[in-house]
């Protein structure tokens, strides 16, 4: 279906339930970043357009510290064990790719959410389609272009407020425009968030420009232990390295970023330690990095997929994946699939 008849008929839905709701969660995943944060505020700024329904924006707290300055935020919450479950008549999710990552409800509430009708908007091709209605669009580079494109079919106009945090989503999920599925459609919908007022200078210094030095510190050492498999460079981030350099485990990001400007590999692996496990980071410049994270029990994208290894330490995580990733760089012409 074209993107102009998915959103009429999501339009019709979205607004009959909206329109009807006393009380609605909005929710994104767990570990948020600046889709699934700017996907959330952005909803909640212009979903009082449609509705007088009070509306909960719930995300894992504490924010991840290059997000808290997003206008809204503060008025996000974690659903704890220790606070009583809203009632909800309507879970609105939002950049979430299964029901069992969504982030900031306690287990405790977690049996609620399957008795509450759940819309979701998303763009993660490996979605399980968990929601009543599921607008999920894989071509799409960030939930908040959804978002942005989809609001105008639902009567919304977008305010400097709404703007700020569907840019910032655009922006963080295509790495300033760098990713290959960058589109027309891409720019263009960035073009009228400029348009609508969004504070594009606020989101350049305070995501782009404000890596704390222990972030680099610890990027500079990961890089400095990398390992070559072929067409795959790996690095691995243990937790004591983390702790020793006064770093976040969020900041180990950062030595992904920078593995990704590298010249010549196929496939970039960043495995960090965990409290219990590993979590895998994946990126890619052409084949299908989605297709081994999912085979492994993770999801994404085709050119950006995680996986999440409860058993694993980094060196036997590396051994399980390495086969599989050399294999797609020996196997695969360039992918252009972008329906899986
Ligand atoms: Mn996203």
């Amino acid at each position: 279906m074209d993107r102009i008849s998915m959103f009429t008929a999501a339009a019709i839905t979205w607004r009959e339930r909206v329109s009807n709701a006393n009380t609605i969660l909005l929710v994104t995943h767990v570990n948020p970043d600046g889709d699934a944060l700017g996907s959330l505020i952005g909803l909640m700024m212009a979903l009082p357009q449609l509705t007088e329904a009070t509306i909960i924006p719930v995300v894992q707290q504490p924010i991840p510290q290059y997000l808290e300055w997003v206008p809204g935020s503060e008025q996000s919450i974690a659903l704890t064990a220790d606070k009583p479950w809203p009632n909800p008549d309507l879970i609105i999710t939002v950049d979430c790719a299964s029901a069992d990552r969504l982030g900031g409800i306690a287990p405790q509430h977690i049996h609620h959410i399957e008795h509450t009708a759940v819309i979701q908007i998303d763009h993660h091709a490996t979605n399980t389609l968990f929601g009543v209605h599921n607008l999920v669009v894989a071509d799409a580079c960030a939930t908040c272009e959804i978002i942005t494109e989809f609001l105008p079919y639902l009567g919304i106009t977008i305010t400097a407020g709404i703007a700020t945090p569907l840019l910032l989503g655009i922006m963080t999920d295509t790495q300033s425009f760098q990713i290959y599925d960058t589109s027309a459609k891409t720019l263009s919908l960035g073009a009228s968030l400029f348009t609508a007022g969004a504070d594009h200078a606020r989101i350049v210094s305070k995501v782009f420009r404000s890596t704390r030095l222990e972030a680099l510190t610890l990027a500079s050492r990961v890089i400095n232990a990398m390992h070559t498999h072929g067409d795959v460079v790996w690095c691995g981030v243990p937790l004591t390295w983390v702790e020793e350099l006064n770093a976040t485990d969020d900041e180990s990001d950062e030595a992904l970023h920078m593995l990704q400007r590298i010249e010549g590999p196929e496939v970039i692996m960043l495995i960090k330690q965990r409290n219990q496990g590993v979590k895998i980071s994946l990126r890619s410049r052409n084949v299908n990095v989605a297709a081994v994270a999912k085979k492994h029990g993770g999801g994404g994208h085709i050119h950006a997929a995680g996986i999440n290894l409860a058993e694993h330490t980094i060196d036997s995580a590396a051994a399980l994946l390495l086969p599989d990733l050399t294999a797609l760089c020996t196997d695969s012409s360039p992918s252009t699939n972008h329906s899986e």
